[in-house]
């Protein structure tokens, strides 16, 4: 597969909470760093995505009393996990990951924001309304086809990636380049809702 001077590649999430020792670690996270630093020393163009909470934001266990990580809670526009506290803004946990070469990266999209809304997809937050300006931001640049990299592929990775189909873009993950949280199963359901969106698949070494 060949990279053309409209594709992207898509960096979700690289930083240090998502990483072992991290307050919400992805199990062999900073197994995708190689590869994304591969990738992102080619590609014609290189977003990166940041987790970036505010203390207290309702997507914390903490922030909803005798609730434990891991636990569900109803939000006013839906089902929520609660996770640990993680990716708070300005701290340590919530930079990106020193090792990641992001240093050709034209745009970083920060989502999570707001103190009552997660939002997993770098398109659209949970309530599913709110947009974060990454449509229009790669439609006015005339970019049409993403390869997604980075934490975790069942949650954030996912999200982007179904956001994206709809939005009309052309959607490859690469699958060496991700790894999963894997909640109760969520990592194979991940990757069948991605399939049947359309979402492609890619190894690294068919593409640097
Ligand atoms: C993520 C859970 C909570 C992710 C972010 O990057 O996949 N997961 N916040
Ligand atoms: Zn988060």
């Amino acid at each position: 597969m060949r990279l053309t001077e409209t594709d992207v590649l898509l960096v979700i999430d690289v930083q240090n909470d998502f990483l072992p020792g991290g307050a919400l670690a992805v199990p062999d996270g900073d197994a995708v760093i190689a590869p994304i630093n591969r990738l992102a020393a080619r590609a014609p163009h290189v977003i990166l995505t940041q987790d970036w909470h505010p203390p207290g934001h309702a997507s914390f266990h903490g922030s909803h009393p005798g609730r434990a990580p891991f636990d569900t809670a109803s939000l006013p526009y839906g089902e929520q996990v609660l996770w640990p506290e993680h990716c708070v803004q300005g701290t340590r946990g919530a930079e990106l990951a020193a090792e990641l070469r992001a240093e050709r990266a034209e745009l970083v999209i920060r989502k999570g924001c707001h103190p009552g809304i997660d939002s997993y997809s770098a398109f659209l937050e949970a309530d599913r309304r709110t947009r974060t300006g990454l449509a229009g931001y790669l439609a006015e640049r005339g970019l049409t086809r993403l390869f997604l990299a980075g934490l975790a592929t069942d949650f954030c990775v996912l999200w982007t990636a179904l956001d994206a189909r709809r939005a009309g873009f052309a959607v490859t993950v690469v699958e060496d380049a991700v790894r999963g949280i894997d909640l109760d199963g969520s990592l194979s359901r991940a990757w069948a809702e991605m399939e049947r969106a359309g979402v492609g698949r890619v190894a690294s070494s068919a593409l640097v």
